[in-house]
């Protein structure tokens, strides 16, 4: 029996990259003084790699391999991402990033039908944290018994750890779980730690390829979802 669901935020809550990271990267380039822009195509193609740190990096082995940062190159990257970090949520608290449709009524109903919540996601705490006392309110928080967030594993998606890790603390076995992702790293990360998953697209992931899915569907607002049926259908 299906006793938690388990989301990915990026892509999955919200369509958080196009208006929300892209543009907080791209004020923290600007205000580092350098002269770095993502466009929302470029930006599509720099989304392979997960995780805001890992992406700089990408980016700079591509684009700009001559450039030298000042001092060590890993806090040189940390400290630039802190910048995009605090404009993120900053933009996230001004409420420019919606949830998408359908997903405050399914946490609702998953509340009520006594499920377990929980989130696993590259993404930063603070993030995360920003993104559900803006758009749910502040007790929503509580709704979730474990927020997996960034760094505390280190290798993030497609590694299956983070959800690995959330599974663990929640102290469930894979196949009473489900897991909710957007993208094909989501996908690989959630299917290697043996969760069915259901997938819901948006405009950078729909081309992706969502092979081991039990559902792809364009977005969560379609009511009575078959969930129950889908857990543990290729979970093991
Ligand atoms: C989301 C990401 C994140 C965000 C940036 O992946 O790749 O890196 O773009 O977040 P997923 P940070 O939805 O698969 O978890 O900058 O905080 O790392
Ligand atoms: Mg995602």
């Amino acid at each position: 029996k299906l006793q938690a669901l388990i989301f990915d935020v990026d892509g999955t809550l919200a369509d958080t990259e196009r208006d929300g990271h892209r543009v907080a990267f791209n004020r923290a380039f600007a205000e580092a003084g350098l002269d770095w822009e993502w466009s929302v195509e470029r930006y599509g193609e720099l989304l392979a790699v997960t995780g805001g740190k890992e992406r700089i990096q990408q980016y700079l082995t591509t684009d700009h391999p001559d450039f030298e940062p000042p001092g060590d190159r890993r806090e040189w990257i940390a400290g630039l991402h802190k910048a995009k970090t605090a404009h993120y949520t900053q933009l996230i608290e001004e409420n420019v990033v919606p949830l998408r449709p359908g997903v405050k009524r399914l946490l609702q109903d998953a509340r009520e039908a006594g499920l377990r919540l929980a989130i696993a996601t590259t993404t930063t705490p603070a993030n995360v944290t920003a993104l559900l006392q803006t758009a749910l309110g502040a007790d929503s928080l509580d709704w979730f018994e474990v927020i997996a967030a960034g760094d505390i594993v280190p290798a993030k998606k497609p590694a299956p750890d983070i959800y690995d890790y959330a599974l663990k603390a929640l102290q469930l076995e894979p196949h009473v779980c489900l897991a909710f992702e957007d993208s094909h790293a989501g996908l690989q990360s959630s299917r290697q730690a043996d969760l069915a998953t259901v997938i819901t697209v948006n405009d950078y992931t729909q081309k992706q390829d969502f092979t081991g899915a039990s559902l792809v569907v364009d977005h969560l607002g379609e009511p009575n979802l078959p969930f129950e049926v889908l857990a543990g259908e290729t979970g093991g």
